[in-house]
């Protein structure tokens, strides 16, 4: 034999799932905010792309409503050793925001309403991999988790998919965030178990 049907693979059934090294299931949403939750009302609310020529580009929220939008489903991986399966989202990719953006960074700092911010490569957010999410479940992001729009970057560790996001800085130079500069992964693969720093 040696062939494994394709079926075998992709399948979503408890037990044989295959989840990121030292990760266990959850089912709920825990919630993991280093802070209060910031409160921004839509009629104030942008998101800006800054680059590292020094150019800022600006959405307000009808803005953002107006652009074509994708529903990823997704697996969720906390460094605090969680995962949810299958999570379902709305939102902007972020392959849609950078299209018009002229940039030759290789880095990205996410920052948030509230002060929170996360590095990471800008290529990670290409390429399909990342998104402006501003619906989960079918309804308006909670304001816990992230909302109004929150960054997702589902391949990364979750503490990378900043919630409340304002703005995403574009530079030459890699800038640790929040929670890299206090002793985590500057990457952060789940499926590296990229954890702390010397992971
Ligand atoms: N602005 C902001 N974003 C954040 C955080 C935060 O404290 N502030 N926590 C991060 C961490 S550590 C995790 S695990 C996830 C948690 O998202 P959740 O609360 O929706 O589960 O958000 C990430 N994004
Ligand atoms: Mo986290």
């Amino acid at each position: 034999m040696g062939i494994v049907s394709r079926g075998f693979f992709g399948r979503r059934r408890e037990g044989d799932v295959k989840l990121p090294p030292g990760q266990y299931l959850t089912h709920d949403f825990p919630v993991l905010s280093a802070g209060p939750t910031p409160r921004i009302g839509l009629d104030r609310w942008e998101f800006a792309i800054d680059t590292e020529l020094g150019e800022t580009h600006r959405w307000s929220w009808p803005e953002l409503m107006a652009l074509p939008s994708e529903t990823p489903t997704v697996d969720l991986h906390c460094v605090t050793k969680w995962s949810k399966l299958g999570t379902g989202w709305q939102g902007v990719s972020l392959d849609v925001l950078l299209e018009n953006v002229e940039t030759g960074a290789e880095y990205a700092l996410a920052y948030s309403y509230g002060g929170y911010t996360t590095n990471l490569p800008l290529e990670d957010l290409l390429d399909g991999k990342a998104w402006i999410a501003y619906k989960y479940d079918g309804d308006d992001l909670e304001p816990r988790h992230g909302g109004p729009a929150r960054l997702l970057v589902p391949h990364l560790y979750l503490w990378k998919s900043a919630k409340w996001v304002r703005g995403i800085r574009l530079m030459n130079e890699d800038w640790p965030g929040f929670w890299e500069t206090a002793g985590y992964h500057d990457y952060g693969d789940p499926w590296r178990e990229q954890r702390y720093q010397g992971d």
